[in-house]
């Protein structure tokens, strides 16, 4: 049977129960499948887990939960595929695919042993069916199309139904032509959470699903063919400055749930102001003895990973992808190099034909968003400058998965705190009294250079 003992060990009582099978027990019952990470017996039923009661609702930042309705102990729920006029942020619309009228479609939420039905109904003009990522079900629950089922053509409405026999973060998405379908925003999250939790619920549970498009500048669809060169990274399929913060209040424990189901990238999420624990992927929890602490969490594509720590940190902290072209927004990838090029007398000369015309990129591309901003530089309708929006003291150099993890002492409402006020002093000008006192000499012809102070002293 291939159980180990270990396995039955992380598997709880739903692995004993398949041990107890496997050494030889006469029982016909199939062998329940294996899940590495389960509170609930296979044996008994469960009545359906209630919000606030059973666990704290998770949210999705610039999302939605799907809702459900219970019908003889079964939560029932109703996914329509469909196209969307969806934004990825003020001034960035397109024409995309989803599910229940948004892209990506709602987060999924259920409690270990709910039972669920999920109709598909599917108003695309293209058959799709739709894949429970990481779920442990059966296999003709499974949703690749022509594999598991037949594909759901446009109008017909299907229907799925299992037992959610384990806890966790897991995605839906299309398992009919994927690269297209998937490139048009076809995917979602699922939150399963633990019938019998074994620490203490979370007051902050985040889901946040990373995917990558390429919408050319005044295009009105996504590219789906596209390979490489994608232009807009999302995090809930919104882009910065469209993404909305996430709130904590002093203290809190805060879960996020991140997924990712671009076309060819990983993510690597970086939260500054903290350093977090990796604690699930969609396999399973990770047992406590291989955790370890980081400050970048690498979402690979095909996964998720979920992070847990204490909001013990007040104050504004960027939470983004690591990757410096996924902080960029739509425009101005593979540009020529101007990097350090003298543009005064090309810009004369272009000038006299073109009054619009602007060099930039010979000091970076910083500027760009701002010189949009203030109108000293059309852009093509629909489109994103590479980065940025005002922050509260300077511009924001940042766009794409970019998005602001906000901690108060005391938070009033739900919503956007505003931004932080940073009591204890912020990085200013240097005063002159300062650069006497610490003996900096900011004209020195060179700056004292570090050296290997060992270098050279060795006998
Ligand atoms: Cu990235």
């Amino acid at each position: 049977m291939g159980i180990s003992r270990r396995d039955a060990l992380l598997a709880g009582s739903a692995g004993l129960a398949a041990t107890g099978l496997a050494t030889g027990s006469a029982s016909a019952q199939p062998v329940a499948p294996r899940a590495h990470s389960a509170s609930v017996s296979h044996d008994r039923s469960y009545s359906p887990g209630r919000p606030g009661r059973d666990y704290t609702p998770v949210v999705t930042p610039d999302g939605a939960t799907l809702p459900y309705r219970i019908v003889d102990g079964v939560k029932v729920f109703h996914l329509i595929p469909e196209e969307v006029e969806h934004s990825f942020a003020p001034g960035l619309n397109a024409k995309t695919w989803g599910y229940n009228g948004r892209t990506h479609g709602p987060t999924i939420e259920a409690v270990e042993g709910d039972r669920v039905r999920v109709y598909v109904t599917n108003r695309l003009p293209a058959p799709t069916t739709v894949h429970w990522h990481g779920v442990i079900l059966p296999s003709g629950m499974d949703g690749v199309g022509g594999l598991n089922q037949r594909a759901i053509h446009p109008g017909e409405t299907f229907v799925y139904e299992w037992t959610f026999r384990q806890h966790g973060t897991f995605m839906y998405h299309s398992h009919h032509d994927e690269m297209t379908q998937m490139a048009l925003g076809m995917m979602g999250m699922i939150v399963v959470h633990p019938r019998q939790p074994t620490g203490p619920r979370p007051d902050r549970d985040y889901a946040i699903m990373l995917s990558e498009w390429v919408l050319h500048p005044g295009a009105e669809r996504p590219d789906p063919n596209a390979m490489g060169d994608f232009n807009i990274l999302t995090m809930n399929a919104r882009c910065y400055p469209g993404t909305s913060p996430l709130v904590a209040q002093r203290g809190e424990r805060v879960r996020i749930r991140f997924g990712n189901l671009s076309a060819m990238d990983h993510h690597p999420i970086h939260l500054h102001g903290y350093a977090f624990t990796i604690t699930e992927t969609d396999g399973g929890v990770i047992p406590v003895s291989a955790r370890h602490p980081d400050t970048t969490v690498l979402v690979p594509t095909g996964s998720t990973r979920t992070v847990d720590f204490v909001a013990d940190n007040p104050g504004d902290w960027a939470m983004h992808c690591h990757m410096t072209h996924h902080v960029m927004n739509q425009m101005g990838h593979g540009v020529p190099n101007l990097t350090g090029v003298n543009a005064r007398r090309i810009d004369r000369a272009v000038g006299a034909l073109l009054p619009t015309y602007m060099t930039m990129g010979q000091d970076g591309m910083g500027e760009m968003g701002q010189h949009i901003e203030m109108g000293h530089m059309p852009v093509p309708e629909n489109s994103l400058p590479m980065v940025g929006a005002p922050g509260p003291r300077d511009y924001i150099t940042m766009g794409g998965m970019f998005t602001i993890l906000k901690v108060r002492d005391r938070l009033t409402g739900d919503g956007d705190p505003g931004w932080y006020d940073n009591p204890e002093g912020e990085a200013r000008p240097a005063s002159a009294d300062e650069l006497s006192r610490d003996g900096i000499d900011t004209t020195a012809s060179e700056a004292p250079a570090s050296s290997n102070p060992h270098q050279g002293h060795h006998p």
